[in-house]
């Protein structure tokens, strides 16, 4: 069985709580393009089930607006609403200190310690990435993360696992040496697509979805003054999620004790 070297993350919604910003970002978008679309916290929950969000938007209009008819082509209609409200989202985080979730940055930190390898596997864009890691943790971290794919840079999202298995790929490491660490169902069933044990910290917009076959559910990564509460999965004696912790749960995981 191989050791554990490396630790690939999701973004929105394990790293920081990003969801509420994105969702106000893409009503900031559709009033600046005078349009009437108003997504409210319950219909971004369920509109969350496609990721991606020029494909969100495309849902959203098969779904909710069947009589708009785009000025110019679907595609670049909606490419143009997107590049708008990537703007709006890249320059609210600049704006202002979104705190990464309990525990992450701690996590984070011991894993470079302890030598472990990191990556981000992520369906958000880019450019969200590289905002939420600089005004987040600082202007270096960018450089903590051995790999960061994102968003378009493979032919299908998440719930398929081409991001996972793209980040594998350019870190040149196998799943079996890998945990991954994510939000929600279809980041689960990415992970696990791509072979990959899966630790989860559900939130607001995930705490209800099936998250059967993770190796772990907790509330958060929990830290030494904040317990975590462990939901599903293998128990841990620990405040909070610490190196051990992965080590352990890794190796049961991958035993299949887990
Ligand atoms: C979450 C997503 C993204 C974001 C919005 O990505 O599905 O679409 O909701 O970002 P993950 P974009 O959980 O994989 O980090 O508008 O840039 O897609
Ligand atoms: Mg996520």
């Amino acid at each position: 069985m191989s050791r554990l070297t490396t630790l690939l993350f999701d973004v929105d919604g394990t790293l920081a709580d990003t969801e509420e910003i994105h969702r106000q970002s893409f009503n900031k978008a559709f009033r600046q393009a005078d349009l009437d679309w108003e997504w409210s916290q319950a219909l971004y929950g369920e509109l969350l089930a496609v990721t991606g969000g020029k494909e969100r938007i495309k849902h959203y209009l098969a779904t909710h607006r069947a009589n708009f008819v785009p000025p110019l082509n679907l595609d670049e209609y909606v490419a143009g609403l997107h590049a708008a409200k990537t703007d709006i989202y890249t320059r609210s985080m600049a704006a202002g200190e979104l705190p990464l979730r309990p525990g992450v940055l701690r996590l984070l930190e011991a894993a470079r310690e302890a030598g472990l390898r990191l990556g981000i596997a992520t369906t958000t864009t880019p450019a969200n990435v590289t905002a939420l890691l600089q005004h987040s943790i600082s202007t270096d971290a960018l450089g903590w993360f051995d790999v960061i794919a994102a968003g378009s840079v493979v032919p299908a999202k998440k719930p398929a696992p081409d991001i996972y298995r793209f980040a594998m790929q350019a870190m040149d490491v196998s799943a079996d040496e890998c945990l991954a660490f994510e939000d929600s169902e279809n980041g689960l069933r990415s992970a696990r697509g791509a072979g990959l044990e899966t630790l989860i910290t559900v939130n607001e917009y995930t705490k209800d979805h099936d998250f059967i076959d993770a190796a772990m559910v907790v509330d958060t990564l929990g830290e030494p003054d904040a317990p975590m509460q462990v939901l599903a999965g293998m128990t841990c004696d620990q405040p909070c999620i610490d190196i051990d912790c992965l080590y352990r749960l890794h190796a049961a995981a991958r035993s299949g004790e887990g």
